[in-house]
């Protein structure tokens, strides 16, 4: 068990230097850096393998990183990276060891859990998964009636869904031909529904995904996709053919009825939204191959390796996480922007906002003591093309600084170059503008050449103005292959992870999710009353009764 205690992140002894760094810089306007240095960009970018991080184009000045890993050394980091990658219970309130990088671990050193080395159990686990997914893959895993499976549904929530979706869309290029993955995650019976009437019950596998296997939404869709299934396949002998189990309770399992040969297990030690690598990753492997899936888990491991490896001051995500916590705790910005100039990746904001907010969404410290400062961000976004038409307005021109992350493919898989050109030359202008932004007497310039008159000018100009100074990083990735979004999402989750050390933040549990949890038990079985519900609050009262009503005349 971990003893060490870090200090609280404002008692850091570089914090307070840092605030003193930050009036003397927070006025000045990075136009103002990039004509002081015109190499600003070789000092503020970095390289691994096929990723390049840009991050010129931040509110930094060459003090500023320094003073930033002086926080970063003042929080221990490195020791704290040293307990998680060696398997210490770092996620002390489950008392549980943080090994998800274990699972792309390709050294053949063991590594040791309560004097056990689980580096076999991986391996063992690896090789089933891939086993059964080429049986799958090459139509050799026949249904009940002797067919091939032609498509597969992976039934998950939250992070028993998100990283393998997010993924699946990522490697398009790298699909099977003809099998086609789906993803279910709504109770809404709407979705399940919705893929249901279009599949054949005699040719359709369904994975059941989940850690725990208590989670009501997916037992509750898991049931309703076993019902619609023996309707057609009538015998119980047919569910070992088309349903297989993703899971840490072999026991609630069996409880189900699938049988344990079809179970692909996992471990305490992997948190769900870290778990997209472990047999959590299994439509992953069906969609893509056994090569495919052991690149993606090179490229994290190689990811792993750096930040392991690299200097503070030479380490994409301490650095991607410093600057985080720049604008976080000092310029006390809210929210962080994820905007993937890649179609394959628009499912990503949505897998970093989990991975992000469940993280480090906490305003207790790892001892429990309340924290007096900012911790997780806001993570949001979506596809940045998309938002250029919608929301950028308020990047620009709105009240509030939103630091983000431009991630952008270089080499496209689609064969419209031009297009792709289009998209690129967007994502970039869009770092360009929102750094520069455009002074008065350039609007002034730009309208009086654009409309030739220079007569009504004044009325519009202030509109017309963007003060810029908006900070951005850009990821540049050279071709989204199944390596580089390894070391993509591993990059993220070290950077996470720094940021939760920084501010002494448990990062692997998620108590804030079983508080709904619970309340949402009560009100299904009060919803059952034959009585009005008067137990809640009055409005949750009103709520649910309002509902009851609703149900039982539509009913009646
Ligand atoms: C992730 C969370 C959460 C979890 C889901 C599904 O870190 O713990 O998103 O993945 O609640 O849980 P099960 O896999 O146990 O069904």
């Amino acid at each position: 068990m971990n003893n060490k205690k870090n200090q609280s992140f404002t008692k850091l002894p570089a914090y307070q230097k840092l605030q003193d760094h930050y009036q003397r810089i927070k006025d000045l306007h990075m136009r103002r850096l990039f004509s002081i240095d015109p190499h600003r960009c070789d000092q503020f970018s970095l390289q691994h393998n096929d990723l390049l991080l840009d991050y010129s184009k931040n509110r930094i000045t060459s003090n500023t990183i320094p003073l930033l890993c002086e926080l970063a050394r003042d929080a221990n980091l490195e020791h704290w990276r040293e307990a998680m990658f060696s398997g210490e219970r770092i996620n002390n309130t489950e008392n549980r060891a943080v090994l998800h990088t274990a699972l792309r671990n390709c050294s053949d050193q063991p590594l040791m859990v309560d004097g056990k080395d689980i580096m076999p159990e991986i391996r063992l686990v690896i090789d089933k998964m891939q086993v059964f997914s080429e049986k799958v893959r090459t139509g050799e895993w026949k249904g009940f009636t002797g067919k091939a499976v032609t498509d597969v549904i992976n039934i998950g929530i939250g992070g028993s869904d998100l990283g393998p979706k997010m993924v699946y869309q990522a490697l398009k290029p790298y699909h099977h031909q003809s099998l086609r993955l789906h993803f279910v995650s709504n109770v809404d019976g709407a979705h399940i529904e919705d893929i249901l009437e279009r599949l054949n019950p005699e040719t359709t596998l369904f994975i059941v995904s989940s850690k725990t296997f208590t989670t009501q939404e997916t037992l509750s869709n898991a049931h309703v996709a076993r019902d619609w299934f023996m309707q057609v396949a009538q015998e119980d002998s047919a569910i070992r053919q088309h349903f297989v189990a993703v899971s840490t309770n072999t026991e609630a399992v069996k409880a189900f009825g699938i049988d344990i040969e079809n179970m692909f297990e996992f471990w305490d030690w992997v948190g769900g939204r870290y778990s997209l690598w472990s047999a959590i990753g299994l439509s992953i492997v069906i969609a893509v191959g056994a090569d495919n899936f052991n690149q993606l888990l090179l490229g994290a491991n190689e990811m792993d390796e750096h930040f392991q490896t690299a200097p503070f001051e030479e380490n994409m995500p301490v650095i991607m996480a410093l600057l985080g916590v720049w604008y976080n705790n000092f310029f006390k910005t809210e929210s962080h922007g994820i905007f993937p100039y890649d179609d394959y990746l628009r499912s990503l904001p949505m897998y970093l906002e989990q991975a992000d907010m469940e993280s480090n969404g906490k305003s207790v410290d790892r001892e429990g003591r309340k924290v007096d400062y900012p911790t997780g961000p806001i993570v949001w976004g979506t596809s940045g093309i998309n938002g250029q038409h919608a929301f950028y307005q308020l990047l620009h021109q709105g009240t509030k600084m939103i630091p983000a992350d431009f991630i952008v493919s270089m080499l496209t898989h689609s064969n419209y170059q031009e297009q792709h050109n289009i998209m690129f030359s967007n994502a970039v202008a869009q770092t360009e503008a929102l750094m520069r932004g455009r002074n008065i007497d350039e609007t002034y310039t730009d309208i009086v050449s654009n409309t030739k008159k220079s007569s009504g000018v004044e009325k519009r100009i202030h509109h017309m103005v963007f003060e810029g100074n908006n900070p951005t990083n850009t990821l540049l990735i050279k071709k989204l292959s199944p390596r580089t979004l390894g070391s993509l999402l591993a990059l993220y989750e070290h950077k996470i992870f720094v940021q939760g050390v920084i501010w002494n933040l448990n990062s692997f549990d998620q108590w804030g999710v079983e508080l709904g949890k619970q309340l949402a038990k009560q009100v299904l079985s009060d919803i059952h009353q034959t009585e009005s519900v008067t137990s809640h609050d009055a409005s949750t009262n009103k709520l649910v009764n309002y509902y009851r009503e609703t149900i039982n005349d539509s009913s009646s």
